[in-house]
């Protein structure tokens, strides 16, 4: 037998968001948000499906809390719908969304559970939206104000803050791609938003440092490991280019440097940018972006191979020869090795005190079995062999500190809808009964255990 023992103090926790589990959409008082407005505009979400029930967690949690105490699991990871608190995004409080999430955070430290709270994972009002959303400096100020209005209510009793999840998306796939809310394709705005999520980033934790003192704070962020297809010149630079505005253009600023000069060279010269004075940077954002964390949430699902054959990005995913095994159901490669080159560029680059992998998953669509069960291999084949990169990553010396599986339920998966089940715990959406799926029994075990203890395996 081969054991990976993971030190102590490690969390093995779970995440999901709000709009992905909450449902009651329209709820006492709940305002819109992008990702309503998005999902009820047809065509825009596979199948038409939308989150106005989604897992009805916003119904279900105190069976959900049971559910995770069941598992064993340490911590959870969930998102604060900004909507719930502040309807139109600024001003008037609705004081039974606060209540939501104070009864939420009691119930998970009533089982002995730590609440991880992230502030922001994809759904902004779509009252701000209208004045402008992300590209507008004005909204990373309500950010701060709302942040303000949940860390007072919360900050006593919530641990971990996590201001953003994946600016990246937020920012490239909402603003420039136009695949999630608010659906726009420009790289002006796209560079405005993100600029705008990294400085209420910083601004964000400033106030939380006032009013949660004792807590802990971080970012969450998606750098996808990546490389060239080949050796070639226009492979290299289509992998320079992702890497840089996919990767550094997020990690450079929140680490203390500038965005980086290569890319930001590049955008002047794809026309994305009319020149290299941005436009939106004013004195002191820089200072504010970098604002020292306590930690960084890393996500990892896949790594990226890039050539040169152009695109509109510039470079495509190389489609590698691999025989279908290699790919989980949203067609993405599994690579546990991409871990640990994350953790380790991440770490060697940037040196973050404390290293938290916020999520990883896989999308299997395993159902219930005729034996009731739902025998999920393929989804522990995964996560064991990332989980066992993790531990490689400490023993080379990186400061990994919790895993958090994405995800605790089946959810909405964004643009597609509930075609891909993430869970660790299958639900039926027409009955929302829950089914711990065998992954379940068996992260239960690894929890139990601090780590993995494997077969050794056999010589072929
Ligand atoms: C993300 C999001 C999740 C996704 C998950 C699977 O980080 O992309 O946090 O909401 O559902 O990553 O795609």
């Amino acid at each position: 037998m081969k054991t990976h023992t993971f030190p102590q103090n490690f969390i093995w926790g779970a995440a999901a968001s709000a709009y992905q589990i909450e449902g009651g959409w329209n709820e006492d008082g709940k305002g819109e948000s992008i990702w309503d407005r998005f999902s009820h505009t047809p065509g825009k979400i596979l199948n038409g499906d939308t989150g106005d029930i989604a897992c009805d967690f916003y119904h279900r949690w105190p069976e959900d809390i049971r559910l995770m105490k069941e598992i064993g699991l340490q911590a959870f990871r969930f998102s604060i719908a900004w909507t719930r608190v502040l309807p139109a995004g600024r001003g008037k409080i609705n004081p039974a969304g606060l209540d939501f999430y104070s009864r939420l955070v009691d119930g998970l430290l009533e089982a002995g559970i730590v609440p991880c709270v992230a502030l922001y994972h994809w759904d902004l009002p779509q009252a701000l939206q209208e004045m402008g959303g992300w590209p507008a400096r004005s909204t990373a100020e309500a950010f701060a104000e709302y942040t303000d209005v949940v860390t007072r209510s919360l900050g006593d009793r919530a641990k971990y803050w996590v201001t953003f999840n994946e600016p990246t998306c937020s920012g490239l796939l909402g603003y420039q791609m136009g695949i999630h809310a608010p659906g726009i394709c420009d790289w002006g705005q796209s560079l405005a938003a993100i600029h705008h999520l990294l400085l209420a980033h910083g601004m964000a934790l400033q106030v939380i440092r006032n009013n949660a003192p004792q807590s802990q704070a971080g970012i969450v962020i998606d750098p996808i490991p990546c490389q060239p297809a080949t050796p070639a010149a226009e492979d290299y630079a289509a992998y320079r280019w992702f890497d840089g505005y996919h990767n550094r253009w997020f990690m450079d600023p929140l680490y203390g440097r500038h965005y980086p000069a290569d890319i930001l060279a590049e955008h002047v010269q794809r026309g994305n940018l009319s020149s290299s004075d941005l436009p939106f940077l004013q004195p002191g954002d820089y200072e504010i972006i970098a604002t020292p964390t306590d930690f960084i949430g890393l996500n990892y699902y896949r790594r990226e191979v890039l050539s040169g054959k152009v695109d509109d990005r510039g470079g495509t995913s190389e489609p590698l020869d691999q025989p279908d095994e290699q790919h989980t159901k949203m067609g993405w490669e599994i690579y546990p090795q991409g871990l640990l080159e994350l953790i380790l560029n991440v770490y060697t680059e940037y040196r973050p005190a404390k290293i938290l992998i916020t999520e990883n998953g896989a999308s299997y669509s395993d159902g219930p079995a005729p034996d009731g069960r739902v025998h999920d291999q393929r989804r522990i084949a995964y996560l064991q062999g990332h989980i066992q990169a993790i531990h490689k990553a400490i023993e080379f010396g990186a400061p990994v500190e919790g895993y958090f599986v994405w995800s605790l339920l089946d959810n909405f998966e964004w643009s597609l809808g509930y075609s891909q089940r993430f869970g660790i715990v299958y639900v039926d959406y027409d009955t929302q009964l829950r089914l711990p799926k065998d992954s379940a029994i068996w992260y239960s075990q690894v929890i139990r255990q601090n780590g993995l203890v494997e077969p050794e395996s056999q010589p072929a």
